[in-house]
């Protein structure tokens, strides 16, 4: 077992989805961690002050760090590693066409809807652009039924998103279905999307990585 093993920190916040996708995929792969909270907005964001601007400059969570000193950014290079050091569980298939999908799947998620609705990008349309709430919400709704309404028939629940076994695809998925529910959008013509998410949370691994279940939860 590499040493970075044995001392695992992961920086997150209860409420980020992308943290949330590392502790599943930690879960997932049986690695113990220390969690290090940052808060996203109170005193102005904590991801903002000059302590954690030197560990991460782009003043975002996720971030890994291992006891070699390195330190990893971006949920999904952070999954891929994980999984090339650890590779049991799989969370790619080995079938290149298989692998295409789920990483479609994931990339959908982290690149096109995500950035669209994270809290810095929230924040901006509120605070310095003062837009009304419900506009901010209107935002919100509107960019998650795009991509979910493209998501719904990239997946076959069988049960989990692309197969019988859980990939990056779920784990991205789970944390942005959450997210969507917490600004309560609708999930009835979702029905896929859903039933893939409900198979998930049975699992302790994603059970465990849930917001609500974070110690720096409110
Ligand atoms: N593409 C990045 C996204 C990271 C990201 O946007 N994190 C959000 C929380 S989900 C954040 O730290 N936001 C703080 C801010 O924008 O000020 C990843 O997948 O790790």
């Amino acid at each position: 077992m590499p040493a970075e093993d044995h001392a695992l920190k992961l920086y997150t916040y209860y409420r980020s989805s992308a943290a949330y996708r590392v502790r599943i995929a930690l879960n997932l792969k049986g690695l113990p961690y220390e969690m290090v909270p940052i808060h996203l907005s109170k005193d102005g964001g904590y991801q903002r002050k000059p302590e954690f601007r030197t560990i991460n400059p782009q003043m975002r969570v996720p971030v890994l760090a291992l006891s070699s000193s390195d330190v990893l950014t971006q949920s999904l290079a952070i999954i891929e590693y994980l999984d090339d050091i650890h590779p049991e569980p799989p969370l790619l298939p080995a079938d290149p066409l298989a692998r295409a999908k789920v990483r479609a799947v994931a990339q959908t998620i982290a690149c096109d809807i995500h950035p669209l609705n994270n809290s810095g990008t929230l924040q901006y349309l509120k605070n310095t652009l003062k837009h009304a709430q419900s506009e901010i919400d209107a935002w919100y709704h509107y960019w998650i039924i795009e991509g979910f309404n493209a998501l719904e028939p990239m997946i076959a629940p069988a049960p989990y998103a692309c197969g019988a076994q859980v990939t990056l695809a779920d784990i991205c998925l789970v944390p942005q279905v959450a997210n969507a529910r917490r600004f309560k959008v609708p999930l009835d013509a979702f029905p896929k999307l859903v039933a893939a998410e409900q198979a998930c949370l049975k699992l302790s691994a994603f059970d465990k990585a849930r917001p609500e279940n974070q110690p720096d939860a409110e």
